[in-house]
């Protein structure tokens, strides 16, 4: 653990705290750092630490050195809800986020899609989007947020994922589920995640067929872990007792992700 040596409270050092932190996330190259600007806004969502003096900034850092796998999934409550919201409170123009810019959004054709089912799976039969859209539905207005400092609110509607499990007959013993994406993206969450009420399948946004920039045509909605473990343009995904990792998880992003 880094203990910081600071100057007057107003005078924090917010180069020296970054590049703390960086180090006790363990991220491992400047290449990253550059791609993903880590900011205190987006370090103290991480931690939940309000970063204003030298003992808040102490404790930021302990918090951070204390974020490994191990420790966190044991701190998973899967009976505690992430709060939600009114529909006043959505944010507006909801932000667009990921590791290419907006117009190279993959462009989906929803007619002939089909979600894969890989793994630890009774029924491996793939789904149409007709399909998945005359399953049970439900709605949540839940805050998403990003590592890189900035969190919004938004409304979104699909099928509570601990059904679809149970309806294709994964194993729900299994560790992991991992998901492959449209784009060059996939992620991995934990089977007690995947089982959590507030995890979703999600297939609109503000009650409308999600647009392709937030995940067209399925999106996994998790308001209790971080933006970046919440995979969008869903293409398959498989049950799986061997760790899968993820894209930002193998750069050096915590695994559990969880806020
Ligand atoms: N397929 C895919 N999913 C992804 C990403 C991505 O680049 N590709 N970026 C992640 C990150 S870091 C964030 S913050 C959210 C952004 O979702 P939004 O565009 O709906 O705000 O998507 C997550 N899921
Ligand atoms: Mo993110």
């Amino acid at each position: 653990m880094i203990k910081k040596k600071l100057g007057p409270a107003s005078l924090l050092d917010t180069e020296s705290i970054l590049k703390d932190a960086q180090r006790e996330l363990a991220l491992p190259s400047r290449r990253l750092f550059a791609k993903r600007a880590l900011t205190l806004g987006g370090l103290s969502l991480l931690t939940g630490c309000n970063i204003t003096d030298e003992a808040s900034v102490n404790r930021m850092l302990e918090r951070i050195s204390r974020m490994n796998d191990g420790v966190q999934g044991w701190l998973f409550d899967p009976k505690r809800l992430a709060p939600t919201y009114t529909q006043a409170e959505m944010t507006r123009p909801f932000p667009f986020n990921a590791y290419y810019g907006i117009e190279d959004v993959p462009d989906i054709d929803g007619s002939d899609y089909q979600l894969e089912i890989l793994g630890l799976v009774t029924n491996k039969r793939p789904w149409t989007l007709e399909q998945l859209h005359k399953m049970p539905q439900n709605e949540q207005i839940t805050r998403h947020i990003c590592v890189e400092g900035w969190s919004a609110i938004g409304r979104w509607g699909g099928i509570p994922f601990s059904y679809f499990l149970k309806m294709i007959g994964a194993d729900l013993n299994a560790k992991y589920i991992d998901f492959q994406c449209g784009d060059d993206y996939h992620t991995s969450i934990d089977m007690a995640t995947a089982l959590h009420p507030q995890t979703q399948l999600t297939l609109t946004y503000d009650g409308q067929i999600l647009p392709p920039k937030y995940g067209f045509p399925m999106k996994l909605r998790m308001p209790t872990k971080l933006g970046y473990k919440n995979p969008k343009h869903i293409v398959s995904m498989e049950v799986t007792n061997k760790y899968p990792g993820g894209y930002w998880e193998d750069q050096g992003y915590n695994w559990f992700g969880g806020s």
